[in-house]
């Protein structure tokens, strides 16, 4: 299906700057950890006698907590068990090519040290430590790409801030722009080393022509890093899809699918609905055989713990990597639509067939290859299968049992 042919809904807000020179390693990473984190880690979906599920993050809007009440979170907010090098060893364990954390959601709190606010971790909690510096330094060391999440217009703590209409009336966005966003994401994109991409959300409060201008200012301080689709009016690099999205055809250009692990992004207690491994897997090969990304969410606790599912989860989906990545980094999309059986990718001369479900047959049909089929074998083995190349279809012989069960990937190669 070419991209023109494809419902709007799809189609709109190409990228805009598809000469981007972050593109390349942004294309070919496929597979991004995104962290929320902050003071509603520690609250982990409970405000006073109330327990609440979903999108933990945003339980200061759903309590219409007053921002003086909200702001005391930070007091006690004190992640010792912290660990950046942990983070991004299990990234890297997991096969994550680059990392994405919140610097500031919509509480408004800032998990780094800024000198534009005092409500921030250095200055309004004990933990006197700038835990970002860190995490950016761990990632450089392990070689992920990192970048910053930042909430540019809802900022709930802030009197001219996007959002908060319970305490604040009268807002003034342009003075919040210029006295808190635009400052922050100068220091985002000046103390933290060269940034993968600054991941903008929810964008408000100012003109097309007031966001290119702000976008021009910021983009000068690092040519390199992209930013996202969320920064609004199509002055983004690569387009994000809303969450938990995956289009249902091939997109051209850049793109990412977002999913959390679970049902929130930050994290809650009693939300233990966490994706298996195969779900994982699924996710991931079918973003990839649509082209795009997918960057899976992680909620770690107020103590900087990630949860233990997490942790297992991620790990398992590495390992699965291990020996199947070939058929996920640096692949475009499949070049025949998703099959009963499971869905492709590719590379130049190469067709990757994602086996999630056994034929009862044992015979994968595989429609729509025109070039000569030259050998099909079991990825990570030195299995060579038999196959018969019809006009119609392909049809490959599977070995009574796969290696993986959950997704064995076969390659096949063909010329012309
Ligand atoms: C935003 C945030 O409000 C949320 O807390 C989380 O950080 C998420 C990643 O991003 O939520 C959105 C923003 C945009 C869409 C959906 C949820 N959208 O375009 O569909």
């Amino acid at each position: 299906t070419a991209a023109q042919d494809m419902p709007d809904m799809w189609n709109k807000g190409a990228t805009a700057n598809a000469a981007h020179p972050g593109l390349k390693w942004f294309r070919e990473a496929k597979f991004g950890l995104f962290i929320h984190w902050g003071l509603y880690s520690k609250l982990a979906g409970r405000w006073k006698d109330s327990s609440y599920y979903g999108s933990g993050e945003w339980i200061m809007y759903r309590t219409k907590a007053p921002a003086t009440e909200y702001a005391k979170v930070a007091q006690t907010f004190n992640p010792t068990g912290f660990d950046a090098a942990e983070w991004a060893k299990t990234a890297k364990e997991a096969g994550i090519k680059y990392l994405v954390v919140t610097a500031k959601h919509h509480e408004g709190f800032s998990m780094y040290d800024s000198k534009v606010t005092d409500f921030d971790i250095m200055d309004a909690s004990p933990y006197k430590k700038d835990p970002m510096k860190a995490l950016a330094a761990a990632c450089k060391a392990q070689g992920i790409p990192f970048g910053f999440y930042y909430s540019q217009f809802l900022d709930w703590h802030e009197p001219n801030g996007g959002g908060n209409n319970w305490d604040f009336k009268n807002k003034d966005y342009q003075e919040y722009y210029r006295t808190k966003s635009v400052p922050q994401l100068k220091e985002l994109l000046t103390n933290y080393g060269p940034l993968g991409l600054v991941w903008f959300d929810m964008p408000g409060g100012l003109t097309p022509e007031q966001t290119k201008l702000m976008i021009d200012s910021l983009r000068v301080l690092q040519p390199g890093c992209l930013f996202s689709s969320r920064v609004g009016h199509d002055l983004g690099d690569y387009r994000d899809f809303g969450d938990s999205e995956v289009p249902p055809v091939p997109i051209a250009g850049a793109w990412e699918s977002i999913y959390t692990h679970n049902d929130s992004w930050g994290y809650i207690q009693h939300d233990l609905n966490f994706k298996s491994p195969r779900e994982i897997i699924h996710l991931l090969s079918n973003v990839a055989s649509k082209g795009g990304n997918l960057m899976l969410n992680v909620g770690p606790d107020g103590n900087g713990k990630w949860p233990a599912y997490s942790v297992e989860y991620l790990k398992a989906t590495g390992k699965w990597l291990q020996t199947y990545g070939e058929s996920i980094y640096g692949t475009t999309w499949g070049l025949i639509p998703a099959q009963p059986w499971g869905v492709t990718t590719s590379k130049p001369g190469k067709l990757f067939l994602h086996v999630w479900q056994m034929p009862a047959n044992r015979q994968l049909r595989v429609p729509g290859v025109t070039a000569k089929v030259k050998s099909v074998k079991i990825l990570g083995s030195n299995k060579t299968l038999t196959w018969k190349q019809l006009p119609e279809e392909t049809i490959v012989e599977l070995p009574v049992t796969l290696p993986d069960t959950r997704n064995t990937v076969l390659l096949m190669e063909y010329s012309g």
